[in-house]
């Protein structure tokens, strides 16, 4: 079986793919890097991510980087682990729309609004449109719960889960009923508990 090395700094971005590679429960070796120390700009790692960034997850021979994809990849690689909607079930549309929303549009919407532009840009232009629309978009997908996907727990979660809740430690996201519910049920999972302890 190919060793799977997760690239990965912790607190950031990758300890999204740390807490998917836990529900995946296959083992992994980490290699730490600091990014204080600017280790992530090294040459050595920028042969792995020319973007230097975290996360950058190696599988044998394969490199795959930015947390999202890390984490379909994962889904789809390891199906025993049931985290993915395969090829063939008509879910599997509505399963990469949520996996692609988090770095589309819900990540941009926070980071703009972090961040303002000095001249406000055309919703028509902005891929996601604007922050109130995503919020609620995301609001209603996670209500009924328990998952987003509905009773089967997918990536999807892991992805849009860490998204909301990193919004809400950082007070850029509101902390709506629909938000806090559903972030109380992800942190209720053990790998996710297990990967929060293993960073700290
Ligand atoms: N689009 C990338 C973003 C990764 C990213 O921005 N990682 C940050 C940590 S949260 C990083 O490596 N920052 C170090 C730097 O840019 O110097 C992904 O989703 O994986």
């Amino acid at each position: 079986m190919p060793k799977l090395t997760l690239y990965h700094a912790a607190p950031s971005r990758s300890s999204i793919t740390r807490w998917m590679l836990e529900e995946v429960g296959e083992p992994y070796d980490l290699h730490l890097l600091n990014l204080g120390k600017g280790e992530n700009r090294s040459a050595d790692y920028l042969a792995i991510n020319p973007m230097g960034k975290v996360p950058a997850l190696r599988h044998g021979d394969v490199v795959i980087t930015e947390a999202a994809a890390i984490c379909a990849y994962l889904a789809d690689e390891f199906p025993r682990a049931k985290l993915n909607v395969p090829i063939g079930e008509p879910r599997r549309g509505l399963y990469l729309k949520w996996l692609f929303f988090g770095p589309s549009c819900i990540e941009p919407a926070v980071l703009d609004r972090a961040f303002p532009r000095k001249e406000e840009a055309r919703r028509a232009a902005l891929g996601y449109g604007d922050f109130d629309t995503v919020m609620d978009v995301v609001a209603e997908a996670v209500v009924a719960g328990p998952y987003i996907m509905g009773e089967q727990f997918t990536a999807a979660d892991v992805v849009i889960g860490s998204g909301l809740r990193w919004g809400m430690m950082f007070k850029l996201l509101p902390e709506r009923s629909e938000f806090t519910a559903y972030a109380a049920r992800l942190e209720n999972r053990p790998a996710l508990q297990r990967a929060e302890s293993k960073d700290k």
